[in-house]
Formats: C-alpha cells, sequence, structure tokens
C-alpha cells in the first residue's frame, strides 16, 4: 500500500516537471522541444530516483528538481546547432571514443603555448603527433598567488585573464573539433576557491551561500569526522579544515586551506554545479575530468571517500548530461585503491577513467625488473564494462603514488607497506643503483606515507645520463619511456601523452624559487614545453632523437591495430619474470604484446599453440618465423601481428 502512494507521487513529479519543460519550449522550435522531451522522457525518472535517494529527507527537494529542469532547459536551448549536430552523431554512434584513432595529449595552456591562441597555433604540432584528445589543465579564474595550479577555481565562467576569454575558449573548441579534436577540460566538482563569489558571499554571512560548504562554529563535528579520514597535502597543513577569518568558522577544506569543499548534501549545491557543468558543455567541451570524484559525499565516522552517495552524484550529473549535453562524456579522476578506481567507470557514470593501477605498476615493474605485481593486478583490476575506455598514462601533473592493491602484493608474498617505501626510495634516488632522480612530495610523519614527483624523462633516468654525459644509460632511459608508453597505446583504451614528454623534458627545479610554486614540488614536473629542444630534438641521431620519432612512430601504427583500442586482454606465461606478455584480440585477428622490463637481453617462451605460427613486429618490422622462443633486447616491447 505504501509504495502503491510513494509510486504516485513519484509520477505526480516527474509528470510536473515535464509539463514545466513543455511549457518552456512553448513557442520555440518543435525539433528541439521533441528531441529534449524525448530524452526528458528516458532519463528524468532515473534522475529522480537518483536525488531522491540522495536528497528525500530535504524539504524543498521537489523545489530543488523544478530548479533543476529549469537549468536543463535552459542549457538545452542554448546548446549551439552544431554541437547539437555533434549531440546526434555520438548517439548513433556512443562507442566513437572507443576506436584506435583516440590518442590523448595533456599540457598546461601557458606552460605549453603561451595562451588560449597559442594553442590554436600548435594544433599542427598535434597533429603531427596524431592527438585527437586535448586535455587542457585548470584555465579558469583562480586566486591569483595559491591556485593548486587552476585547481582552486573563482569562476567556472571565467577564464583566467592571462590565458584568454571564454569566446577564444570556445573558438579553440570549434577549431579543435574541426580538426579531429576532443577538447577535455577539468570539471573541479569537490570545491571552489575562497575567492568564488559563492564563497565570498558565505563570508558574507549570507545563509544560503554558506550552506553551499561545510562551515563550523566549533571543532566539534570536525574533531569527530578527523581521525577517520586520509590526509593528502599533510605537509601543507595538517587534518581537514581551516578556519576563515571572515567568516569566523571552521571550513572543510580537503586539499589546501583556499579550496572549499562544496555540500552536495545541499541540493542547491547540485542544481547550482550542473548549471556551471552545461555551461562548459555548451562552450563545446567533449570530456569533463571530473576532479577528486571520491570525495563529494561526507558521513561521519567513514573516511568520507568513494561513499555510494559520491557515485549517484556522478550518476545524476550523467543523466543531467545526456538530457541536456548528450555529446557530453565523463572521465574519472580518483587516486584510489584499484577496485575503486573501477567502481566510477560504467556507461552512466565516467565513461573514461584515468588507469593508475597500471600507471603506478609500469614504474614499479622498471624498478623490480619483474613483472608479477603487474600480472596480478592486470588478472583481476583491469576489465571495464562495454562503452568504456581506460585513459593509459606514464605520468599527469600529479605526484605518483604507490596506489596497487595490497592484497594483490600479500598474495605474492610482498608486504606493500615496504614496497611502497622501497619505490618511494628508489624513484627518489635513494635507494643504491637507482637509474631515477625524483623528488619527495608530501610526507606524512603519521604513518609515513610519501608519494614521488619528477617529469618522465627524469625518473626513467634521462637526467641521470645527460649529467654523466653517458649515451648508453641515456639509450636506456629512452627505451623505458617507450616501453611504457608503448604499453599504454597497447594495453587497451586511450594513451595519453603528457607534452613535453615525447622530447625527452627534464625536471625544472626553478619552482623551488617561485613564492607560489615553491611549497609544491609536483611543479618539478610541470615545465614550460622547450620549443627550440624541440628542434635540436629534430635532427638529434641520439637518445632524444630516437625517443621522438619512436613515440611519433607507435602512435602511427596503433592508429591502424584496432586490437590495442579495445577493452580486455588475455595474459600469456613468458617463463621469465621481467617479460609481460598478452594478446589483445577482436574478430579481426590477433596481436601479442611482448615487454621486457629489464636491462638485460632475455629470453622469453610464450608456449601456447598459436605463437608457433610466424608473426610480424609492427614496430622493427621484423619476420619471425615463431615466437615460442623469443630473444628480448633491453626494455623491448614487441607487437607481434600474426601473419
Ligand atoms: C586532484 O588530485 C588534482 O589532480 C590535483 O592537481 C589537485 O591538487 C587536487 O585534485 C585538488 O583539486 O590528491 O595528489 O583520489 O587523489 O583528486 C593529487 C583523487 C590529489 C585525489 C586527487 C587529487
Amino acid at each position: 500500500m505504501e509504495h502503491y502512494f510513494t509510486a504516485k507521487s513519484r509520477a505526480r513529479l516527474i509528470r510536473s516537471c515535464r509539463e514545466q519543460a513543455q511549457a518552456f519550449f512553448k513557442g520555440r522550435p518543435k525539433a528541439e522541444r521533441d528531441a529534449f522531451l524525448a530524452r526528458f522522457d528516458d532519463f528524468a525518472p532515473r534522475l529522480t530516483d537518483l536525488l531522491h535517494g540522495l536528497y528525500r529527507d530535504q524539504f524543498d527537494f521537489g523545489l530543488h528538481l523544478a530548479a533543476l529542469t529549469d537549468v536543463l532547459c535552459e542549457s538545452w536551448k542554448s546548446r549551439s546547432r552544431k554541437l547539437r549536430e555533434t549531440d546526434e552523431a555520438r548517439l548513433a554512434n556512443p562507442n566513437w571514443f572507443c576506436g584506435p584513432e583516440m590518442a590523448g595529449a595533456v599540457c598546461y595552456v601557458d606552460l605549453f603555448a603561451g595562451d588560449l591562441k597559442g594553442i590554436e597555433a600548435r594544433i599542427s604540432y598535434l597533429q603531427e603527433l596524431g592527438i585527437t584528445y586535448l586535455h587542457l589543465m585548470p584555465l579558469f579564474k583562480s586566486p591569483e598567488k595559491e591556485n593548486d595550479g587552476g585547481y582552486a577555481v573563482s569562476s567556472y565562467r571565467e577564464v583566467n585573464p592571462a590565458l584568454g576569454t571564454v569566446k577564444q575558449l570556445e573558438k579553440l573548441a570549434a577549431k579543435l573539433a574541426e580538426n579531429g579534436i576532443s577538447l577535455v577540460l577539468d570539471f573541479i566538482n569537490n570545491h571552489t576557491s575562497g575567492e568564488h563569489e559563492w564563497a565570498q558571499r558565505a563570508k558574507k554571512g549570507e545563509a544560503a551561500y554558506q550552506e553551499f560548504y561545510y562551515l563550523f562554529d566549533d571543532r566539534q563535528i570536525p574533531d569527530a569526522f578527523e581521525p577517520h579520514l586520509r590526509e593528502i597535502f599533510p605537509e601543507v597543513r595538517r587534518g581537514n579544515y581551516s578556519w576563515h577569518e571572515p567568516p569566523g568558522k571552521w571550513v572543510w577544506t580537503t586539499f589546501h586551506n583556499y579550496q572549499w569543499d562544496l555540500n552536495y548534501r545541499n541540493p542547491a549545491v547540485f542544481v547550482a554545479m550542473v548549471r556551471e557543468m552545461l555551461f562548459l558543455a555548451n562552450l563545446g567541451v567533449d570530456f569533463l575530468r571530473l576532479d577528486a570524484v571520491p570525495f563529494t559525499w561526507k558521513v561521519q565516522g567513514t573516511v568520507c571517500e568513494n561513499l555510494p552517495q559520491a557515485h549517484d552524484i556522478i550518476r545524476a550529473l550523467n543523466a543531467c548530461a545526456r538530457i541536456a549535453a548528450p555529446g557530453l562524456l565523463f572521465k574519472s579522476e580518483a587516486i584510489v585503491h584499484p577496485d575503486d578506481v573501477i567502481a566510477y567507470v560504467a556507461p552512466d557514470k565516467c565513461q573514461v577513467s584515468y588507469n593508475p593501477t597500471v600507471m603506478a605498476l609500469l614504474w614499479e615493474s622498471l624498478a623490480t625488473r619483474e613483472v608479477r605485481l603487474l600480472r596480478e593486478s592486470l588478472k583481476y583490476r583491469f576489465n571495464l564494462p562495454a562503452g568504456t575506455a581506460w585513459i593509459n598514462y606514464v605520468r599527469s601533473h600529479d605526484d605518483i603514488g604507490w596506489s596497487f592493491a595490497d592484497e594483490d602484493a600479500a598474495t605474492l608474498g610482498i608486504n606493500g607497506f615496504d614496497h611502497r617505501n622501497f619505490l618511494n626510495q628508489f624513484y627518489c634516488g635513494d635507494f643504491p643503483g637507482t637509474f631515477s632522480k625524483g623528488v619527495k612530495f608530501q610526507y606524512n610523519p603519521s604513518n609515513q606515507d610519501m608519494r614521488v614527483c619528477g617529469t618522465t624523462a627524469s625518473l626513467a633516468g634521462l637526467e641521470r645520463g645527460l649529467e654523466m654525459k653517458d649515451d648508453a644509460w641515456s639509450a636506456d632511459a629512452v627505451s623505458r619511456i617507450l616501453l611504457m608508453y608503448g604499453l599504454c597505446m597497447s594495453i587497451g583504451g586511450i594513451p595519453l601523452l603528457y607534452l613535453g614528454d615525447e622530447i625527452g623534458t627534464l625536471n625544472d627545479y626553478s619552482y623551488a624559487e617561485h613564492p607560489a610554486k615553491k611549497g609544491d614540488s609536483r611543479w618539478v614536473h610541470r615545465p614550460r614545453m622547450d620549443w627550440e629542444l624541440l628542434k635540436e630534438v629534430r635532427e638529434d641521431k641520439g637518445p632524444r632523437g630516437r625517443l621522438f620519432t619512436g613515440l611519433k612512430k607507435m602512435l602511427r601504427i596503433r592508429r591502424e591495430v584496432p586490437q590495442f583500442a579495445e577493452n580486455g586482454l588475455r595474459q600469456m606465461q613468458t617463463h621469465h619474470g621481467s617479460v609481460l606478455a598478452f594478446e589483445k584480440s577482436n574478430s579481426r585477428g590477433r596481436v601479442v604484446v611482448v615487454a621486457n622490463f629489464s636491462e638485460h637481453p632475455v629470453i622469453a617462451h610464450l608456449p601456447n599453440g598459436s605463437t608457433l605460427l610466424p608473426h610480424t613486429d609492427l614496430i622493427t618490422g621484423k619476420a619471425y618465423a615463431q615466437i615460442e622462443h623469443l630473444e628480448l633486447a633491453p626494455y623491448q616491447l614487441l607487437w607481434l601481428q600474426q601473419n
């Protein structure tokens, strides 16, 4: 009986929002209205249920749903014709981003090209590399001094004036689209800067805006939460709260003091953030990278990460996108336990996600010269549902954290804690025989947790090689980089190049002199793109030249091998601890990928009926009569296609 009345009231609510939408589009073109209403009918019930799940104990829930309906209608109305065409094409081909031609790159606008106009001028370079997905690091207005590289947003609607204007961004998005490049921007949805208008109004004491954040008069509630919470930047500040005067309250600031966590317990915050999200979508953004997804819901007594409600917020945002900007996709940024990472990847949540597990384990395998932890992880923690894709990367703008599963390590007799200590020492250059030159990040004295910073080239050994003027050493470093990137290109999903890695960009220690950057060692691996060096590298016959041509060549080959982009892989026995091998297959055939993580030549055995057949290595063009017994050069990667 109860259910009967609940179902009736649910239907009333959805009907009332639908009528509101119908009224909104009255007098507007029929096609516009019909398209909206059709998608509304498809997704509004799910959206309503999700929001009801989150907000049912809020008396004003229905009002917020009406406000949300307005936001969705307004956004669809102002979506350009061009973007609506893209929407249509993507609805007809929902897996458009899962093909072999997808190849990603990421950069800071200022550091790579000066400003937005500069990016436009570099499109030809991106095309030379074969890039079809460009992530521009945060470019919106943020506090002048401390802004966490733009991850403290003061307005989602204004571009940082040093980089350009919203108009220029819109134009750039269109230009990229014309050239077959998707635009990826961050949607920093867990927090705003303390200078955002909402925070400013909260500071002035406006109750409506104080409820946009978690503000506390005293330490009572914070102290109850604190023992269960992780500390993300413990060298910057202990704990998760900071005192702000005004408003004379403790503010929940998971990251830096100037990054105020948004209070998604308040449905007004959800609606306001959807409005900002769709504003970005309507500029022509193809993917929004949802920053810090694990943190958006807090429950006392829990770690306040990866809670079911955080997942429901993403599902609800996704449903809003499906209705008002159906071509828009989400990329998850969750650098947490592998099982928690994968839980965000689904067609109704984030369609793509960073793969921090593989990233960390590539480096782990290079340090140990053993692939067993990587193998173990690929067995259970790699498969994704159809309609989703990994973004495989070697490094990002952030630190490297050793977020492998301790359970996997234990299975192999490895103690996770000790192993992380080893990896930190190895990559910070403190371990005997290391090739790496990294910098420590955020040592936490309470649990000895720490992460590592450094550019790909410096972590892989090129910095030491060049310092020592040791060509053999530098050649090994380049082989390591090619090996890792080559695996990112062939393991399944979309490879992501940190621009500058292709020319072996080294650590930039000048951040230590910069007042706003010196406290954050991640700046060591965020150098300016050295276009002069690129010119030299183009002529270079040495290690850097081999790196540049090698990466470009692999990116080119990869486009022709659809198996590489497909989800899933089948591992093969190699009978060598340093060698990883797997098969990627689809209806068009199979390709075998073999990778040697050791600096020595090795022999691998791949007993398997099909390995007796002749193959060709797509990278070198070399023919193999069989691949059951394979000789591999140091750090060699093979892409073996059956003839
Ligand atoms: C993200 O990273 C960004 O990538 C960082 O550049 C930002 O500083 C930060 O959010 C705040 O906006 O802890 O060390 O599980 O680990 O969100 C980087 C996700 C981070 C977090 C991740 C965060």
